[in-house]
């Protein structure tokens, strides 16, 4: 179902008012999903099998890119797009677990990326740390989405205190994310976040081998944000909107002219404001003279005799 709103005017027909449920206003309409998008993408291995999971739920008007340093990247279908950053000889191969590698194929994907951005609204990114892949485009990936979109939501996943290395190399990446410029920019007005999912904090929760259940756990939170802060106020506001404008055009405290005989109701005749005399006879005068003209005369002061 599209939901349209803006300014318009008239009948039903006339204000597309249509079986869908759709308010088609004039020029100005917002639909979900087209004018107003929401895009979530994810990054890295990790960042690319918790998304799967919200992807595979298929929730409405959401876009879904899967982005990676590795050619499997191809085979996660249940993203409607899905991009491997490569190098540009064509070569099929990894990061090796280097963050700059990771960092360097995702400043020359640049282009890319700009695709897949523009025009969004609000952007969901989900990326994984401690990888070579997550840990290197994912600051590039945020500032690119925060020059394009409206409102802009990071997750990031951090390694298990197992990993060692991958956790040291996570935090880096982490630090590192303060030299996203337009990221931060876009915090400080209020218009971005950043949430840190720990592995680690779900250990005593679900286990250390629980690779699965964590991967949903996430998945749940990513979806729940996704859902609460950006699906169902948009909505909200739309119909709120449709609301206004059909109260506007039939008001709610409005009887319908063609009840009103019946119900027995007359509207009041227009009563004529009685003419009053004017209250001074001078000002009588004045209402019927068109112009007025004012003279007076000039009286020469008497000299005194000390003047003479
Ligand atoms: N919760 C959860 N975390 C994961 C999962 N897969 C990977 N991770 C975490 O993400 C970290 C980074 O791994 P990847 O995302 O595979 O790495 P990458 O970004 O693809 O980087 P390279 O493969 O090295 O290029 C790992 O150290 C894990 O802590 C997963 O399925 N669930
Ligand atoms: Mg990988």
């Amino acid at each position: 179902m599209g939901i349209y709103a803006g300014e318009s005017g008239g009948s039903e027909q006339e204000r597309g008012v249509g079986s869908g449920g759709t308010v088609g206003v004039g020029e100005a309409q917002l639909r979900l999903g087209h004018d107003v998008r929401f895009v979530l993408a994810a990054v890295g291995g990790g960042g690319i099998r918790v998304a799967s999971r919200i992807a595979r739920q298929h929730l409405r008007h959401l876009e879904t890119v899967a982005i990676n340093c590795d050619p499997t990247v191809q085979g996660f279908e249940e993203f409607d797009r899905r991009v491997y950053l490569g190098p540009d000889t064509g070569a099929e191969r990894d990061t090796g677990g280097s963050a700059i590698v990771g960092g360097l194929l995702a400043r020359a994907a640049q282009p890319a990326l700009d695709r897949i951005f523009q025009g969004a609204t609000f952007v969901i990114v989900v990326g994984s740390l401690g990888g070579g892949a997550g840990s290197g485009a994912l600051p590039y990936l945020l500032d690119v989405a925060s020059r394009h979109a409206e409102v802009v939501s990071a997750f990031v996943i951090r390694p298990f205190r197992c990993e060692g290395e991958r956790r040291a190399l996570g935090d880096r990446a982490l630090g590192r994310l303060h030299f996203a410029e337009a990221f931060n920019d876009k915090r400080e007005r209020g218009r971005a976040t950043l949430r840190t999912l720990d592995n680690e904090s779900l250990i005593g929760a679900f286990g250390g081998l629980a690779f699965n259940r964590i991967a949903q756990h996430w998945a749940d939170l990513i979806q729940e944000h996704i859902e609460s802060a950006f699906l169902a106020p948009t909505e909200a506001i739309l119909q709120a909107a449709r609301s206004a404008r059909a109260a506007h055009l039939v008001p709610m405290n409005a009887l319908p002219e063609a009840e009103l005989p019946a119900l027995g109701i007359r509207t009041p005749a227009v009563v004529p404001t009685p003419e009053m005399p004017p209250l001074l006879p001078a000002a009588a005068r004045l209402a019927e003279a068109r112009e007025v003209e004012l003279t007076f005369e000039i009286v020469r002061p008497t000299p005194t005799p000390e003047a003479r």
